[in-house]
């Protein structure tokens, strides 16, 4: 048996089967397993039940319109509605507004519960995906939430990037369970993976750029700040500057890594994304404005002293980190 407890699946059956009108949402800035999650349940739904209205909430993210598009979703909508909300720690990362208008509003997440919200809320944080547990649910509700092949493409696709492909810490025998069965319906794994994979000869130039200018400090954290300069001399959008957060991972004396983009408003920000493969950072976000996970999270810095701050701190938890694996050992 898995993680998914039986008794708030049932709860979350009750609830979909008895709505006439369901919309879900995810967060903001979506990436590949908040769209495959959302538009995943979406298509498990219509599926066992083509007369319910199933909208999915949100702005459609250009880059990620081959996995699907959204809905026009208004405030009306909303009358009686289940909102269900994926992949979404805090209520102020969720896209669209009118999420709290429903008569109940269910949370599915992997996130740590940093935000208590929802009527009925779904969350493991061991799950490496959403579109896992929503595999998982599919499997265990059976013939009440059959898959579909449109379903197991959107869920393969947020599992895959997730994970990684099957390589972060969070994979799990479970996130095996979920793919293998996602494998046995119809659809093109290869093309997902090689769309995952694919860039423009700009981003590559871009990639190169980043391995000659990120620094390695003393306490093994890697860095990196792309201004807006950079974003427009290599045709960039700052979407496309997630393929290189994780360039560093790679790199022997790298602990933890972050990268930080410009924000173009008046004022001086900076969009950081953290990620560790040895101590946990998402405490070191939540005090920048951020959060996440353990080993993933998002954070800003409102001024070039505190983006310094955030090396530092990052720096610091790497210290005690293998300090503490050495006394370990000892
Ligand atoms: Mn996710």
């Amino acid at each position: 048996m898995d993680y998914i407890a039986s008794e708030l699946v049932e709860e979350l059956y009750k609830l979909v089967d008895s709505s006439d009108k369901i919309i879900i949402h995810r967060h903001v800035r979506p990436d590949p397993d908040a769209i495959g999650s959302q538009l995943g349940l979406k298509k498990l739904i219509q599926n066992k039940y083509p007369q319910k209205t199933v909208l999915a909430a949100g702005s459609t993210t250009k880059g990620l319109a081959w996995l699907g598009e959204m809905d026009k979703v208004s405030e009306d909508d909303y009358q009686d509605a289940l909102v269900i909300i994926v992949d979404t720690a805090n209520q102020p990362r969720i896209d669209g507004k009118h999420y709290n208008k429903g008569k109940s509003l269910v949370k599915i997440d992997h996130h740590p519960d940093v935000d208590d919200f929802g009527d009925l809320q779904l969350i493991y944080p061991q799950a490496s995906s959403v579109s896992e547990i929503i595999t998982l649910i599919s499997v265990y509700l059976s013939d009440r939430l059959p898959m579909t092949n449109a379903a197991a493409r959107l869920l393969y696709a947020g599992i895959v990037a997730d994970t990684g492909r099957f390589k972060y810490d969070a994979t799990s025998l479970y996130t095996f369970r979920a793919a293998s069965f996602l494998k046995e319906f119809e659809f093109d794994a290869f093309e997902i993976n090689d769309r995952f994979e694919l860039m423009t000869l700009d981003q590559a130039k871009f990639h190169a750029y980043v391995y000659q200018h990120l620094t390695i400090t003393d306490d093994q954290v890697a860095y990196l700040i792309i201004t807006r300069e950079n974003l427009s001399e290599f045709n960039i959008s700052e979407e496309q500057t997630d393929s290189v957060i994780n360039l560093a991972s790679t790199l022997e004396g790298v602990l933890s890594w972050v990268t930080f983009v410009e924000g173009d408003g008046a004022n001086t920000r900076y969009r950081g994304r953290l990620r560790s493969k040895g101590p946990a950072i998402n405490e070191i976000a939540s005090r920048h404005d951020g959060g996440g996970h353990p080993k993933a999270s998002g954070a800003n810095a409102y001024s070039e002293a505190e983006l310094v701050e955030i090396i530092a701190e990052m720096g610091e938890a790497n210290r005690v980190y293998l300090q503490e694996k050495q006394e370990e050992q000892a």
